[in-house]
């Protein structure tokens, strides 16, 4: 087989037999291939970045690895903001991309040329930093050895993007036969060693009364979700989530107080802030989470994090932090041996925190202008869809919205959350679609990130996909403008002021897709989210809609906009006193 056969037949192989591409010059012999290959199947794009982002949501449904095919140069260069989703998520990724043939290309000729082939680009350095591991192949041999290799590296340890650039004459060159392919082994933990995990986690919760464990996508990634989600359901030890952890818990779990952070449940903030003893299972404590102000999260706490990536643990300088370097899969039989105090009056207090506020999402801006509640959007389409349908949330406050009052249970709901690009829920919907036809899938999205990738509604509609889109229309940058309402006076330039936006309606008519205006929640009815097939929900807020609770800079999580009065907040700090 040549090398392009090669690499169909070995992402074949692999259960990887979707290929979402644009085509190009560079990449036709790759996509040929594709099209010969009788267990693989290809998906046109209309932009690189979207097919990325299509290929960044397969690890995250069911832990498919997504694969792109593009061609050099711009072809290459549009996957980036895709690649980069995946990276700071930890999801692995393959990326293929066409080269020049290599006597035509800038390290054959030997100067030092900006470009030398058509549509040459030195991709390989520029997603460096943004991929596990990427290499220029430079002969069939190599070709063999490094799919292989960069496969095993996307998938292992702490997973990640990784790309191959294929130049044409190497696509073409006969290579062999397909070689087998050996798994990476994960490392086991001997029982000694869990033993002293066990001793050192008995030591740090020992003495305490007010226990937390913050969760975050570490869980999932390492495959470890049910059997904590197992172990948690016989215990009574309080737990709260990041955004990206969030999605792997039942949140019906009586235990379970809420997502943490800026935009977090204000329940959920109380119980993290007055804990004495705060475990984080597989999350980077982004700033997002602990706000600007680093020290004062978990004021009262002495906090443990174990992650899978020493780099990670190496931020933590402040004597409260204490570390452990594991991979939760490898240890996470090991807490059924833990012993954890707890306070009756610990208890009470969380108890407390979540009937006044958990499953809370008011907004008082849509009460004051008499318009309708994203949040009540969202619950009502929460109540409507399946358990196990597929929820995308793109960014801005459409992203905040979303995860605030979406209560999951069985379903799977994502975004791309270190990244955030504008756009990313559209096209990883469309991934989802493709990957999972007959999966219900929602996206949701804002009326600034629809456009990113608005050309995309054409793939949508070519596959004829089972998509529901709904634009949380704000008719601006609804985020940035409040932002601008606490910082700049409400001066919304380049959020307001400056953007503009299409009549959603229309544009929906020109790519023969149905388009339903949501004026009231009674708007969004059983028989239009559970009809099957692609359909538009352009939903009208009003431009001053806000993110409700948010924290403003300078704040602890447990102080967030709209202010509570002076009773509330004493409950809520209960134990600061102290
Ligand atoms: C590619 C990209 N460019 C810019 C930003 C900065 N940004 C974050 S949210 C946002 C506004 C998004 O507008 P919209 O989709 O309407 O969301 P809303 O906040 O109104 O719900 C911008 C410009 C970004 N996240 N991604
Ligand atoms: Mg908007």
């Amino acid at each position: 087989v040549n090398g392009a056969e090669y690499i169909s037949e070995f992402l074949r192989l692999r259960g990887s037999n979707k290929i979402f591409l644009i085509t190009g010059g560079a990449c036709a012999f790759m996509v040929d291939a594709v099209a010969r290959n009788d267990g693989l199947s290809y998906v046109c794009f209309h932009h690189e970045q979207a097919a990325a982002m299509a290929a960044d949501s397969l690890w995250r449904i069911d832990k498919t690895v997504g694969v792109t095919m593009v061609t050099s140069g711009p072809g290459a260069t549009n996957l980036i903001t895709g690649i980069a989703c995946s990276f700071f998520d930890s999801i692995p990724t393959i990326h293929l991309t066409g080269q020049v043939n290599q006597r035509e290309g800038r390290k054959f000729l030997g100067a030092n040329v900006r470009q030398a082939g058509f549509q040459e680009t030195q991709i390989v350095d520029m997603v460096k930093p943004i991929t596990k591991y990427a290499v220029e192949v430079t002969s069939g041999d190599e070709l063999k050895a490094e799919l292989t290799k960069a496969y095993n590296i996307a998938i292992s340890g702490r997973m990640g993007p990784v790309l191959i650039d294929v130049p044409m004459d190497v696509q073409q060159e006969e290579v062999g036969n397909v070689v087998d392919y050996l798994a990476p082994v994960k490392p086991a933990i001997d029982q000694s060693e869990k033993s002293s995990i066990v001793e050192s986690l008995n030591e740090f919760f020992s003495g305490s009364e007010r226990p937390v464990i913050l969760f975050g996508a570490g869980i999932g990634l390492s495959g470890s979700e049910q059997c904590f989600e197992k172990w948690l359901r016989g215990k009574t030890i309080p737990f709260v989530s990041s955004w990206n952890g969030s999605r792997y818990f039942d949140h019906d779990l009586p235990n379970y107080y809420g997502s943490i952070g800026v935009y977090g449940n204000r329940g959920a903030n109380f119980v993290l802030q007055n804990s004495d003893r705060l475990l984080v299972l597989g999350s980077r404590l982004d700033n997002r989470q602990t706000s600007g102000e680093v020290s004062s999260f978990a004021p009262l706490a002495k906090v443990c994090v174990v992650d899978i990536d020493k780099d990670e643990l190496k931020k933590y300088k402040d004597k409260k932090y204490s570390t452990l370097n594991y991979d939760l899969g490898g240890v996470v039989d090991i807490f059924d041996q833990l012993d954890i105090p707890i306070s009756n009056d610990w208890k009470k207090f969380c108890e407390s925190m979540k009937l006044e506020y958990f499953g809370i999402c008011k907004s008082t801006s849509a009460e004051k202008y008499k318009s309708l509640s994203p949040y009540a959007v969202v619950k009502k389409i929460n109540q409507l869809i399946k358990n196990n349908s597929i929820v995308v949330a793109d960014d801005g406050a459409n992203l905040c919205w979303v995860f605030q009052s979406f209560h999951r249970t069985q379903h799977n709901l994502y975004t791309a959350g270190g990244n955030s690009p504008m756009g990313y829920a559209f096209p990883a919907a469309i991934g989802a679609a493709i990957h999972k036809p007959e999966a219900q899938i929602i996206a949701f999205t804002g009326d600034g990130s629809m456009q990113i990738n608005i050309q995309e509604l054409q793939t949508m509609k070519n596959y004829n996909l089972n998509i529901k889109l709904v634009i949380l229309n704000n008719f601006g940058y609804g985020i940035i403008k409040q932002f601008q309402d606490s910082y700049f006076g409400s001066r919304y330039e380049a959020s307001g002021n400056g953007y503009s936006q299409p009549d959603f309606v229309a544009v929906s008519e020109a790519y023969g897709i149905a388009c339903h205006v949501v004026e009231t929640v009674d708007d969004l009815t059983q028989e239009l989210i559970n009809s099957t097939g692609p359909a538009i929900f352009d939903v009208r807020l009003h431009p001053n809609t806000l993110i409700e609770p948010k924290l403003e800079m300078g704040n602890p999580i447990n102080r967030q906009f709209p202010y509570l009065d002076e009773s509330k907040l004493l409950e809520g700090t209960k134990y600061f006193k102290k």
